[in-house]
Formats: C-alpha cells, structure tokens, sequence
C-alpha cells in the first residue's frame, strides 16, 4: 500500500516561498557558516540564507526537494554561500531549477575535481552522485533556486567544514573571480 498520501503547495516562482508552508523554515546566518568562510564573520547576526523544505520520509523511495533564498553579501572577500554538502550517500543525485538572481553552483569530488556551474531563472543544473556542492550568490539580488533530490542523500557537512572546496568565489574589481582555496 503507498506510503503517503498526494499532497500540492504553490510555490512562488520570485521568492521561493510555498502556499502553504511545508515545513519549518531553516535559517542560517553568518554565525553558522564559520568554519566555512575564510574570515571571521563580521556580523555574526546577519541572515545569509533560508532554506524552505518539503520534508518528506528520508527514504531511497522518495524525493526530498526544497527552494532556498540566498542573500547578497560577502565575508571578506567571499560572497554569500551555502555550507555546501556531499551526501550523506555519496551517489545520491540532486536537480536544482534557477529561480532568480545570479549564483554559481561550486561542484567538487572527493578526490579534487571541481566544477563550477551558472545558477540563474530557468537554468536546470544536474548534480551527479559524488559531487559535493555549495551555490554561491555573485549578484546584488538574493539567489533563489529549487532544489529536489533523492529521500535518503542525507547532508555530510564536516568534510566540508574540514577541507573546504577546491575554489574560492570572490568579489573582484569587474566582477566574481573564483581563485585556488590556499587552505584546501
Ligand atoms: C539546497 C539543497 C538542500 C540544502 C540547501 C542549502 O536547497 O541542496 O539540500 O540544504 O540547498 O545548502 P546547505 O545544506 O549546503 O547549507
Ligand atoms: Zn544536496
């Protein structure tokens, strides 16, 4: 017998908020990224991002999906960015749906690899199994993206607040400049 039962919410296509709400909304702010930033977080208080879910059962059967509002900023040189995460199950896959702004979408693999990827309204990026990722907003508007993937990927932090990514995305003076991580 299935699981679950059919559910719709509506999801604003500019604000990435849903009608009705799904879930408890995450907020992270510049506090909670230290570790990942370079510097020291000079406003420890200030938001930097919201992630809205559509909570799900954590299951290989279903699909966990959730929009997330990243701020226009920076810490230090680096502009505002998510934790970023491999998967918990490393080849779990992941779709995100650019709804507004300009971000990049920082890929790496364990093993050093990295790509880096534009997020922007009605871009479609495809993060295959293996690839940590971490989206960063490079302009002056927040960064609101989709994202769904599989119920049971789970988030695996700690080797990013560990070892960081390969790259580093920095305002520069004509623009982002994505630079060598001296720490990685
Ligand atoms: C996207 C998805 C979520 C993730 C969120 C914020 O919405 O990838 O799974 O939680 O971005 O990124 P992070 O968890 O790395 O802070
Ligand atoms: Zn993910």
């Amino acid at each position: 017998d299935p699981k679950l039962d059919p559910f719709t919410t509506l999801l604003d296509l500019k604000l990435g908020t849903f009608d009705p709400e799904r879930g408890p909304v995450q907020v992270r702010t510049q506090e909670d990224l230290r570790g990942f930033f370079q510097a020291d977080p000079p406003r420890p208080d200030e938001l930097v991002y919201r992630v809205m879910p559509v909570p799900v059962p954590t299951e290989n059967s279903e699909i966990q999906c959730s929009t997330t509002v990243l701020e226009p900023g920076t810490v230090g040189d680096e502009y505002y960015m998510t934790k970023g995460h491999f998967h918990a199950v490393r080849d779990r896959s992941e779709i995100y749906i650019g709804l507004a702004g300009e971000g990049c979408l920082v890929l790496a693999t364990e093993d050093g690899r990295h790509r880096v990827e534009p997020i922007r309204e009605g871009m479609v990026n495809y993060v295959p199994g293996g690839w940590a990722h971490r989206s960063v907003n490079v302009g002056d508007e927040p960064l609101v993206f989709f994202a769904a993937y599989v119920g049971d990927a789970g988030h695996d932090y700690a080797t990013i607040e560990r070892d960081g990514f390969p790259v580093l995305v920095c305002r520069g003076d004509d623009g982002p400049v994505v630079t060598d991580n001296p720490h990685y």
